[in-house]
């Protein structure tokens, strides 16, 4: 074995011994190290700064208690978190999460990879990302209100414009955002609007940040499959989930004229042989905070099918998972190429496991990978921070324009960097390589720290 292969082995193995449960974020980590190792190889002198060894711990993370009352007067005790992974070229940036699964391994993981796509924006943003073990589903609005500020009553200590900047992830809409931003405002007494993203249109929001990673995902695509000249128009696509991402995803699929037939939540997936009708996704998800099988009600054409994983068994020429991590199997992963598919854009963090990410490699699937394919919405929260600062509000059009731009020039930088480095398909590899590239490069200017 190569001496950096080894370097990456023994880190590896230092992060399994240190939190041997944390297992979403030792294969996040295994990702994207293994990866890089031909940019190690040209480079070593960041195995002699341990920049590896530096990278994979956390500048800091906080857990606190998150008390609150239910509407019948019943005290609930949450665990919130922030971990603030790495500042190297920016304030802390990255989502917010509110679900019961949420933990330590998956927080870490999800500030791993922000660190790294945040990068790629070219935008200066640091990488960190929270959340708690709250369920917002079945809450009332007033229940969710009190758990953000009850949230909020601990967390802003932690934040600010230049410290750390969060957004909204999954369960973490305008709504939340706007209490949490709120209780902030009260606390502090002062407007920092850009402490917070994804806020509201009428208290400094910026427009596109609700469409940005959605819309972002589908330009990344376009690039992707522009350079093989391969169109989008009446390809069949496949989209897992209806929440933010999944719904703006299927909006601009179809401005780009392809045929979406599939969405989904965690209890089942929606078959529509039409096209998906984004205008009841819409109304379901985002008015009445609905279940996606009510889709079924209103197209009784369409089938829905209890078990999310079997969105994968729809034939299709596109996959984008756009749901949550690891629901793309390899099982899912060989169905969806046993019926044609041959492109698949990563709309969720981390939705593939490694052993699909391999697969899809190894067959010849044009693959994007999350951290590039969805660094629209971040990039766009930071385009929300300096419309912030500028007190200024950009149309539309000019940050749609902005959006296309970043993520063309992702696409790009990714593509380079895999050709570079031997492997010119390989976006994966691409992408870790750039990412990683700049945030090293800070550190070590910065000393050890
Ligand atoms: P939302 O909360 O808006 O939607 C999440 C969707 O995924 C819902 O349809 C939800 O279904 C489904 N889902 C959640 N957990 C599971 C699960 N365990 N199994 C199956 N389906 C599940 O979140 P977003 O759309 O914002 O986020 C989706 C993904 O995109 C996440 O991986 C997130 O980290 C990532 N992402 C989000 C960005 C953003 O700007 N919002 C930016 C970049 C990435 P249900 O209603 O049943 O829970
Ligand atoms: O995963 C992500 O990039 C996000 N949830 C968006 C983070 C942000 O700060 O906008």
């Amino acid at each position: 074995m190569s001496e950096m292969k080894n370097y990456v082995e023994d880190v590896l193995a230092l992060i399994k011994k240190r939190d041997p449960d944390q297992v979403e974020f030792h294969n996040t980590v295994k990702e994207v190290l293994t990866s890089i190792v031909p940019f190690l190889e040209k480079n070593p002198k960041y195995k002699a700064e341990k920049m590896l060894e530096r990278m994979v711990e956390p500048d800091r993370i906080v857990t606190f208690r998150v008390a609150w009352q239910d509407d019948k007067n019943v005290t609930h005790i949450n665990r919130g978190y922030r971990v603030q992974m790495n500042s190297a070229i920016g304030p802390y940036k990255g989502g917010l999460r509110f679900h019961p699964s949420v933990n330590l391994s998956i927080l870490k993981f999800l500030a791993f990879e922000q660190v790294f796509k945040n990068s790629l924006t070219g935008l200066p943003i640091g990488g960190g990302k929270g959340g708690s073990d709250f369920d917002p589903k079945g809450k009332s609005d007033n229940e969710v209100m009190r758990f953000c500020q009850a949230f909020m009553t601990e967390l802003y200590r932690h934040i600010g414009p230049h410290v750390d900047v969060p957004a909204g992830d999954i369960g973490v809409g305008g709504r939340e955002i706007g209490y949490l931003f709120g209780q902030y405002k009260r606390i502090r007494d002062a407007y920092d609007a850009a402490v917070l993203t994804g806020k509201g249109l009428t208290y400094g929001g910026s427009l596109t940040r609700t469409e940005a990673t959605g819309y972002g995902l589908l330009y990344f695509v376009k690039n992707m499959l522009d350079a093989k000249n391969i169109s989008l128009k009446d390809k069949l696509v496949s989209v897992s989930g209806s929440g933010n991402v999944a719904t703006y995803a299927i909006e601009k699929a179809q401005e780009f004229g392809a045929k979406v037939v599939t969405c989904s939540d965690s209890n089942g997936y929606i078959y529509d042989p039409d096209g998906i009708d984004i205008v009841t996704v819409k109304k379901i998800k985002e008015v009445e905070r609905g279940r996606i099988s009510e889709y079924e009600e209103i197209h009784p054409h369409s089938e829905y099918h209890e078990g999310c994983r079997g969105v994968w068994d729809v034939k299709c020429d596109i996959a984008l998972p756009c749901a949550t991590q690891e629901e793309l199997d390899l099982e899912s992963a060989k169905k969806l190429v046993g019926n044609g598919c041959q492109v698949v854009g990563e709309g969720a963090n981390m939705p593939s496991t490694l052993d699909a990410i391999e697969y899809f490699l190894r067959k010849g699937v044009l693959f994007a990978p999350a951290k590039a394919a969805n660094a629209g919405g971040v990039a766009v929260s930071a385009l929300e921070m300096s419309q912030n600062s500028e007190r200024l509000s950009w149309t539309f059009e000019q940050v749609d324009e902005k959006l296309k731009d970043i993520m063309s020039k992702i696409y790009q930088n990714a593509k380079q960097n895999a050709e570079e480095f031997g492997d010119p398909d390989n976006l994966v590899m691409g992408a870790n390589i750039a990412g990683f590239k700049k945030v090293a490069e800070a550190m070590s200017a910065q000393g050890i720290v």
